[in-house]
């Protein structure tokens, strides 16, 4: 546990670059430059949130990494519920929400040679005991809390126990038998899925019905144009 760091991310980064062992948890009690994907900015204030990072090395092809962001999701969603009651819902890919506000940010990111992964960093956000000021303006309107949520105050290290145990066991789980235990569970969680949708990814914005994941992890939309698959996007319901 550290107090202040710039990014555990960031750190895990460096420890897995120096070999640290699969299961190395990076916790800092703030970051000054906590990031989101695509070099966005995460509000990771002191003394209220959970931020970590976890180095994992799984002997699993490059392309199956996303099923590990969607299996940090089911493990959070899990350990919120076991450690609080509350009942969060998942984005696909990496948002967890409450009430339609995120209280989760998952970032999965990975070190990789060739085709051969080296290593997966899951960094998670999760925001526990942030009161309605404490996030900055422009997250007013979209951000959450646990504590929020709940009307009280919650204990940091029970949830993040949780997690970890609940991590635990889907990620054995995942290694012995594959993503298909994995996905029942996200799709039970999951927001949207027969819901029209905007998919905005770097490829553009498509349109279209969410019928789902496919066993590698990535959402399947029904476009006009046919069936696309969506690796990466800012997902918006969107009401026809
Ligand atoms: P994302 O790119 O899906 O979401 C980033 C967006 O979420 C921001 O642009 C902003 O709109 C919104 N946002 C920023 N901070 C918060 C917050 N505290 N609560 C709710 N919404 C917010 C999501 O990326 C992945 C975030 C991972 C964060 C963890 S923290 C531990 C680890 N270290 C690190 O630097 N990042 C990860």
């Amino acid at each position: 546990m550290n107090d202040v760091l710039s990014s555990t991310q960031k750190k895990a980064h460096e420890l897995a670059n120096d070999n640290a062992p699969e299961g190395t948890l990076v916790v800092a009690d703030k970051q000054t430059a906590g990031r989101g994907r695509m070099s966005r900015v995460w509000h990771s204030q002191e003394g209220t949130g959970i931020w970590m990072s976890l180095i994992l090395r799984p002997d699993i092809p490059l392309q199956k990494t996303p099923q590990l962001t969607l299996l940090a999701a089911v493990a959070v969603v899990q350990g919120i519920e076991e450690a609080t009651g509350l009942q969060t819902d998942i984005k696909w890919p990496n948002d967890i929400l409450i009430h339609g506000k995120k209280a989760v940010g998952i970032l999965t990111e990975m070190q990789a040679e060739e085709d051969r992964v080296r290593s997966v960093i899951i960094g998670t956000g999760i925001n526990v005991n942030q009161e309605a000021d404490d996030f900055p303006e422009e997250l007013k309107e979209i951000a959450t809390s646990l504590s929020l949520a709940a009307g009280e105050k919650i204990d940091r290290a029970s949830v993040m126990q949780h997690i970890l145990l609940s991590f635990e066991k889907r990620y054995r789980d995942y290694l012995t038998h594959g993503f298909t235990p994995i996905k029942l569970l996200w799709e039970s969680y999951a927001l949207g899925i027969g819901s029209e949708l905007r998919a905005r990814t770097l490829n553009g914005t498509f349109y279209g019905k969410a019928l789902g994941i496919d066993e590698e992890g990535v959402l399947l939309l029904e476009t006009k144009e046919g069936i696309k698959k969506i690796y990466s996007a800012d997902i918006e319901m969107r009401s026809l």
